[in-house]
């Protein structure tokens, strides 16, 4: 904890064992980079206080590289292998070298190096060469100006206050934890743009806009905002939003060039347009390309970015309707327009087709565009995997996706490839996250939900970490170097997704959840609702039969996926309920039938939650007091949660299907 009272997670630098590094990191020397640069300049500054409460070594700059034992220099391709936000850290003879492409490869490579320091890993013989596979590399807020966060369960908004813009000292705090993992993006409002924060491209804002930007900037972050489509017609100009009409062009310009005169570090925008109430250009009969298109010209010269998210769909759906798919409307709404976007338009994509579930196929968009920059877009906050309640590490899930092949090319067609240009040699590409901090103390609400803040960044940097050593990372950073609590706490977080699936809501169906809050349980909660996230649940079996023969989504995938997934037999099982209405008694790979396996992960499900907490009490004294404490009373709440998951779920299929559990287990 620092003075203003809240924690300083992976950067807490408190004391640790020295094992040789305290030698090479007390005489530096810089080259190639000026030592007054903004970011070379917080460089240093983070380098010299880790070390120096790490190890208790003043560092001291050399004048002269002979009498350096640690060298932090410019580097190229050629030179060490790095490139772009890139770096390198080796040992030889006794020096130790950082080799940085620019300055924010600089600022990583500390982090790197601080990071080793803090986990008691040795210099001697490393080499190790980080090259981010990302180039955009975001966080989303979700962050509105009163204050409130929409999704948000770890508090209040530290950006925004009673309409206000705030900068204070939680700022640069934020500002060194997500550079400290490779971020070089945030957007710090929500996407659905109402009221004040329509006025964020406005006199009322610009002097603390410009502030934050520029504390990110020391950093190497750009700021972004959400924009609001219907801004001409809310801030008294044209009244219209209509991108083709040179009215409206006009104002967007004059908006444009005042905008980045008056925060000129600005990265550029992200765009909810003609989804779930927003305004869009569908309003005027044009074309989401229209209206990006539109935006993106008149930033261009700033250097500016136009993100344009796909959460396309028809949110006002009749539950009668068997035709209409929500799984279909992305790809279905962006698709034909693929290659009509403009060089600095980016299409962020939900991972899946649906809205962010505990498990859902990857979104056909991504790699089914292959004319268009994609940037795929996670969720870090845990709306629908548990609200920082439950313990639910996403890494792995989001490993998942980035590994996916879409078959949109012969090689180098995992979203992995797409997403960090590969794929079609972009550089405006990368990975979104909805990120999950607020104002709590700890940043997160529940600790073990740091994790996932860490972990995004951590992945978006190097895809081919695996979820193992991003938690590894993680525990040691901010918790303990204990051997003990570290595997302990591993053991939680690596297994906390499938236990969280395995007691809600089963085999890729998703929802089931309380309407609006989507914490808890609800089976048909969203059953007979207007936004098109159905079970379709009846005597026989459940399931949505998305092949040819039911919605068709199926088909949107690429070969041999779509095949894959349009064959009950072929599709993977975690999907079945997904893409088929599968009856009660089919007989699943492990033998068992649909039915039984239901009830039987719904059991298993909160045994494993037991087992956690049993874990996590095996650490008491051995984390920090107030960390114990905060995760074993949410752990309370997650056991609560998981039992009535179970109860109510098993129930409902008991009682839909009549088919007894072989167990004999208490079935309500
Ligand atoms: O997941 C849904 C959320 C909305 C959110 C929307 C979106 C910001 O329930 O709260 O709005 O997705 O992604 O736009």
């Amino acid at each position: 904890m620092n003075k203003g009272g809240f924690s300083q997670l992976w950067l807490d630098y408190k004391k640790r064992t020295d094992n040789g590094g305290s030698v090479y990191v007390s005489k530096v020397f810089l080259s190639g980079f000026l030592q007054d640069h903004r970011i070379v300049k917080h460089a240093l500054e983070e380098l010299k206080s880790g070390v120096q409460t790490m190890l208790g070594v003043e560092i001291k700059v050399e004048q002269d590289m002979s009498q350096a034992t640690l060298v932090l220099k410019r580097g190229s391709e050629k030179e060490g292998g790095v490139r772009r936000e890139g770096y390198r850290l080796w040992e030889t003879g006794g020096v130790l070298t950082l080799a940085a492409a620019d300055e924010r490869g600089l600022l990583y490579g500390v982090f790197a190096l601080l990071r080793l320091i803090a986990m008691e890993r040795p210099f001697q013989g490393l080499d190790l060469l980080s090259n981010p596979e990302s180039p955009l590399r975001m966080y989303d807020h979700w962050d509105n100006m009163d204050g409130s966060i929409e999704r948000g369960y770890s508090g209040r908004s530290f950006f925004f206050q009673d309409d206000k813009v705030l900068v204070n000292e939680r700022t640069r705090d934020y500002a060194r934890f997500v550079s400290s993992i490779g971020i070089n993006g945030v957007v710090i409002n929500n996407v659905n743009v109402k009221q004040a924060a329509t006025w964020l491209i406005t006199d009322r804002y610009f002097q603390e806009v410009r502030q934050l930007s520029g504390i990110f900037a020391d950093y190497g972050i750009r700021l972004f905002l959400s924009l609001n489509f219907a801004a001409p017609l809310e801030l008294g100009g044209p009244q219209s939003a209509d991108p083709l009409d040179p009215k409206v062009r006009d104002w967007w310009r004059e908006k444009m060039e005042e905008v980045f005169s008056k925060v000129p570090d600005l990265g550029g925008f992200l765009v909810k347009a003609d989804s779930e109430g927003r305004p869009g250009p569908f309003t005027y009969g044009r074309t989401q390309a229209d209206g990006a298109n539109m935006l993106a010209d008149i930033v261009k010269p700033y250097g500016g970015l136009i993100i344009w998210r796909c959460f396309v769909y028809n949110c006002t759906q009749d539950w009668r309707d068997r035709q209409t798919d929500r799984a279909r409307a992305g790809y279905d709404s962006f698709i034909g327009q693929d290659g009509d976007y403009h060089e600095n338009v980016i299409l962020q994509i939900k991972n899946g087709p649906m809205d962010f579930q505990i498990r859902e196929p990857v979104s056909p968009l991504l790699g089914g565009l292959q004319k268009t920059n994609q940037m795929l877009e996670v969720q870090v906050a845990q709306e629908y995997t548990g609200q920082q309640i439950d313990v639910c590490y996403l890494v792995p899930l989001f490993k998942e996706v980035l590994d996916f092949h879409t078959y949109c090319r012969e090689k180098c067609d995992t979203v992995s490839d797409i997403v960090s240009g590969r794929t079609f040699g972009n550089v405006n590409t990368g990975m979104a996250a909805v990120c999950n901090t607020g104002d709590d103390a700890n940043w997160t609400g529940n600790d073990l939900a740091a994790a996932n803040f860490y972990g995004f960044g951590r992945l978006a940097f190097c895809h081919s970490l695996t979820a193992d050593e991003i938690a590894e990372e993680w525990v040691r950073l901010s918790i303990s170097n204990e051997e003990e609590v570290v595997e302990k706490i591993k053991k939680i977080l690596l297994g906390s997704r499938g236990t969280y699936e395995k007691y809600t809501c089963p085999l890729g169906i998703g929802w089931m959840v309380t309407p609006e809050t989507h914490y808890g349980c609800s089976v048909d909660g969203y059953e007979y609702s207007r936004w098109g996230t159905y079970h379709r649940a009846d005597h026989k079996g459940l399931g949505v039969d998305r092949s040819r023969l039911g919605t068709g989504y199926a088909g949107q995938y690429r070969e041999p996926n779509a095949s894959l997934y349009d064959n009950m037999e072929t599709c993977p099982e975690e999907l079945l309920l997904f893409f088929h209405h599968v009856p009660y008694t089919y007989r699943l790979k492990s033998g068992k039938t649909l039915i039984q396996h239901i009830y039987d992960t719904h059991f298993e499900g909160v045994r494993e939650v037991e087992e956690m907490i049993g874990l996590w009490e095996s650490l008491k004294g051995k984390v920090p007091d107030p960390v114990y404490d905060g995760v074993r009373e949410r752990f309370d709440r997650q056991l609560h949660n998981a039992k009535e998951w179970r109860d109510q779920v098993n129930a409902y299929f008991y009682r839909k299907s009549g088919i007894e559990d072989e167990q004999g287990r208490k079935i309500y």
